[in-house]
């Protein structure tokens, strides 16, 4: 099958789900089209069954907002009459369902029919798409769409209870390339970063305020009062340079490391004995489970879809969101306690296993043909 993928090409959860969704089914021999701004961050490789298109939007000086949207459908239209695409795979509804319709309709006109998977991630139905400045035009995309998938049952409801939205949601949850992380690192360099007996706890995100980085320093702050720790800090965003602050006010800077937007995440949590995603709101929490395939424990707050992904004294603890003292208390009790940690390294994982790319990747094949057969 010749597939069109559309996401955000940034460091965000939704782009790196649409990339190695793209890369699995690519392995799986289909054609994979990636239509999007920028070159996916974790789309290192062009190949045969791998291809991308840029979407240009000109500047021009009448435009305060440049029309990325406009632009978007009419690359999409192009490259589906292009290279015969059979079908479109929007990522993230705002505006990536929104310009698919309008290819779509588009194409219609000139008498191609291409059926429109959507996959809801979050914060495009949480956060911004509720907002009642585009609410109307997410609803409308979100019903037109010929298949909708949501990561988590949790954003299934919120969805449901946030739009009036007529069509089935199907649950299809994020997943993880198992083979990536059986990178057999044996010095994952860790006394680059810490000394021997220093924990070592991460943290990775967007640096969003939902994301309550606040609380990821306070709750270090709680674990390196009793123990010795340091805390990884790997992201780049809006919260970041509040949280150096909050850093230096608590006289800890010297334990915390800042190190920016990586590629390389999978080296970081193999040196890093706790996760910690404290978040206000969490579709899945993609990041919890990279952290738990490389056998990282996670201490996060109970809340969307983090309880479907993270299980309560299994692969981590879960708290109420905000509880610092809980969430240092959980981490504690696992750092502590070398048994303890061993049997939660070994939980993380197995946990992890349930999400296999290999379990998931079948599904949304399912999932397209099942869209051929609505539009
Ligand atoms: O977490 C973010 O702010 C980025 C955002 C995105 O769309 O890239 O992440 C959302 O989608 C991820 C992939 O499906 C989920 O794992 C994240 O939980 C979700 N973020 C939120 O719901 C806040």
């Amino acid at each position: 099958m010749k597939i069109a993928i559309v996401c955000y090409p940034t460091f965000g959860g939704s782009g790196v789900v649409a990339t190695e969704l793209g890369i699995a089914l690519a392995n799986r021999g289909h054609e994979i089209h990636f239509i999007t701004y920028k070159q996916p961050v974790r789309l290192a490789l062009l190949s045969e069954n791998i291809h991308f298109h840029e979407v240009n939007v000109p500047e021009y000086p009448l435009f305060h907002y440049q029309p990325y949207e406009l632009a978007l459908s009419s690359k999409l239209v192009d490259m589906v009459k292009l290279h015969q695409i059979d079908l479109l795979h929007v990522h993230y509804a705002i505006p990536h369902a929104y310009a698919g319709y309008m290819a779509k309709k588009m194409l219609a006109e000139e008498g191609i029919t291409i059926p429109m998977v959507t996959t809801l991630h979050g914060t495009d139905i949480t956060l911004v798409g509720s907002h009642p400045f585009y609410k109307s035009a997410v609803t409308f995309s979100i019903n037109k769409s010929d298949v909708v998938t949501s990561v988590s049952e949790s954003l299934k409801q919120d969805t449901l209870r946030l739009f009036d939205i007529k069509r089935e949601i199907d649950v299809v949850p994020n997943f993880i390339d198992v083979t990536k992380y059986n990178h057999g690192f044996t010095d994952c360099q860790r006394s680059l970063m810490a000394t021997e007996d220093e924990k070592i706890i991460t943290h990775v995100s967007n640096f969003r305020a939902v994301k309550r980085i606040d609380d990821v320093v306070r709750i270090f702050n709680e674990i390196q009062k009793e123990i010795p720790a340091k805390l990884m800090m790997v992201g780049e965003g809006p919260e970041k340079e509040p949280a150096e602050q909050l850093c230096e006010e608590l006289g800890i800077s010297d334990k915390v490391i800042f190190l920016g937007n990586s590629n390389e995440v999978d080296k970081i949590l193999c040196f890093s004995d706790l996760f910690l995603l404290p978040s206000e709101t969490e579709s899945f929490g993609l990041a919890a489970l990279e952290a738990m395939i490389s056998s990282v424990p996670v201490i996060s707050s109970n809340t969307g879809g983090i309880p479907e992904v993270n299980v309560h004294g299994v692969s981590g603890y879960l708290s109420n969101v905000g509880d610092i003292k809980d969430m240092s208390n959980n981490a504690l009790k696992i750092l502590k306690d070398a048994a303890e940690l061993e049997k939660f390294k070994i939980g993380a994982k197995e946990q992890a296993l349930e999400f296999d790319i290999n379990k998931i990747v079948p599904v949304y094949e399912f999932i397209y043909q099942k869209a051929f057969e609505m539009a």
